[in-house]
């Protein structure tokens, strides 16, 4: 017999059933790494233990996303995880997805159809931070986004996610069919209420019976998710295929460290995901700040001043002890006085953790892969905070330092003089504040200052403070004149 990831399930631990045992009760929006190494691996974790039927109908809406949808179906929905830590490397074979579709391939309509069968129960995300379409400092749906703009004149064809899901209501609710669960599992600061805010704005603007109807009957429970998942690259899918013994282009490499801390609001049932190491609560808010803080907010600093230092890898700048100290204090001195936590957490425990984690050279993640659409990221893992101690009148010297290297890195020029792909919706924003001005001493004042007027990253009232403006002007100063390892050292 040809050997195929079927067969290699005799040598690596992997499901002894097949797709037929499942259902498609989950329909999960965004197929990329996360949501293979995190929920599709939980859900696989639930049908090792019980009899459940729960399985994925798995959808990318990109068009860079059709590849995996087609070699997912050419490996019967099966596909690889390897779990690596320092010294540790488990495979796994994954056998919760039970179909995959993509508009290419299966066409719109199919999509949304799917999503509305009375079978399925959640639809869970995966589609980024920009995904959502929603203005950062309002939360709410931002009507100029141009996928937006295109769904708002043609909602029977859809072009966002928020837009297949409201079509997708839409025909639930004409059909007098049960609600779903909308499940956001992306790093966005109360992921559950931007769902919920997106769908709803939408809605609104379609149908105000609709509206009142989600209002009602859909719940968007929040979510914190947690697993340090960077992209495959050919070096990684190379080691696994060697240690399969057969290649797997679906294949995915991971720490071995997850978490998933999940508001239990599901409106028509769901897998029990605590079997698997889930945790279900009532408020997820304090868990999900400590993380996109504490993680999220040292992973963007050691991203940007990382990258612009001339280190590939997250676990390169971990090298440096500079680096090193500086995200320590970082996460213990300026993020975690931050956050409203229960008496009992530990954070000096979370922050050591991070710095195993980050420091696992095992893990291949880019510092450039992470720098990737900051004006997304930013609010929740940096500006949250600053404002916060701008109240207390308390020390952010490297929050500060995070922000300077985020406005030097999207100036798309290195220290060498070297192009930056920089990647961000509004790359074009920037690219326009840029070449405005050289880099001369005199005008950097004058381009912080029209950096920090971009509302939807900064808000109103950064601008209008001027120690900020001073101390962001005197950082992205510093990394002009001495560098980005220069400038963290002096930190
Ligand atoms: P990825 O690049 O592998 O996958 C991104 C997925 O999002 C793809 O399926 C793509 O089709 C979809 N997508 C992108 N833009 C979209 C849009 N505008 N509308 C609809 N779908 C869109 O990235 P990965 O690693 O899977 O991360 C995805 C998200 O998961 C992150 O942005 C983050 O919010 C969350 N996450 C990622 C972790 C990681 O370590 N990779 C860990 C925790 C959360
Ligand atoms: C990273 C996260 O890409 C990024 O922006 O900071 O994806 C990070 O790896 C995860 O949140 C870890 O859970």
């Amino acid at each position: 017999m040809e050997k195929n990831l079927v067969t290699a399930i005799t040598s690596v631990p992997g499901p002894h059933w097949t797709t037929e045992r499942l259902t498609s009760r989950i329909v999960h929006l965004g197929c990329g790494a996360f949501h293979r190494a995190h929920q599709a691996l939980y859900t696989h974790h639930v049908l090792e233990q019980t009899d459940s039927d729960w399985g994925y109908c798995e959808v990318n809406l990109t068009l860079n996303g059709a590849s995996l949808i087609k070699n997912l179906k050419k490996q019967s929905m099966r596909y690889t995880v390897s779990e690596k830590g320092q010294g540790e490397n488990t495979l796994k074979i994954i056998g919760s997805m039970k179909e995959g579709m993509h508009p290419l391939i299966d066409g719109v309509q199919a999509i949304i159809e799917k999503m509305a069968n009375p079978d399925v129960a959640i639809i869970s995300l995966t589609i980024t931070e920009k995904g959502y379409c929603t203005d950062a400092t309002t939360g709410r749906l931002d009507p100029n986004n141009e996928l937006i703009i295109k769904d708002i004149a043609n909602p029977a064809v859809p072009r966002s996610a928020i837009g297949y899901i409201t079509a997708a209501l839409k025909l639930r609710f004409e059909r007098s069919l049960p609600a779903v669960t909308i499940l956001s599992c992306d790093n966005v600061r109360e992921n559950g209420h931007v769902a919920r805010e997106a769908v709803l704005g939408l809605a609104r603007l379609q149908d105000e019976e609709l509206a009142l109807w989600i209002e009602k009957q859909v719940t968007f429970p929040c979510t914190m998710v947690d697993r340090i998942v960077p992209a495959a690259t050919p070096e990684t899918l190379t080691e696994i295929a060697q240690q399969l013994g057969v290649e797997d282009p679906c294949a995915i490499t991971c720490e071995p460290f997850r978490q998933w801390v999940i508001e239990d609001n599901f409106v028509n049932g769901r897998p029990d995901w605590d079997l698997a190491g889930a945790q279900f609560v009532d408020d997820v808010a304090p868990f999900e700040m400590m993380k996109l803080r504490m993680l999220n907010g040292a992973h963007s600093f050691l991203a940007y001043l990382g990258y612009l230092g001339g280190y590939t890898y997250i676990s390169d700048t971990m090298k440096n002890a500079d680096y090193r100290r500086a995200v320590y204090a970082l996460m213990l001195n300026e993020q975690a006085p931050t956050l409203p936590m229960p008496e009992d957490s530990d954070l000096m425990a979370y922050a050591d953790k991070l710095i195993e984690r980050f420091t696992n050279p095992a893990l291949k993640h880019q510092t450039w892969q992470i720098a990737m659409d900051g004006s997304q990221k930013l609010p929740q893992r940096m500006i949250d905070s600053i404002e916060w101690h701008l109240v207390q009148g308390s020390d952010y010297r490297h929050l500060t330092l995070g922000v300077a290297g985020w406005m030097r890195y999207i100036s798309g020029v290195d220290e060498q003089g070297q192009p930056i792909d920089v990647r961000d919706p509004l790359k074009e924003t920037f690219a326009a504040i840029f070449t405005k001005y050289d880099y001369s001493v005199a005008v950097v004042e004058d381009m912080v200052k029209e950096l920090l007027e971009i509302e939807s990253i900064f808000g109103k009232k950064l601008i209008k403070n001027c120690e900020f403006i001073d101390n962001v002007t005197k950082a992205y100063q510093n990394l002009l004149n001495f560098g980005a390892r220069q400038a963290v050292a002096a930190l």
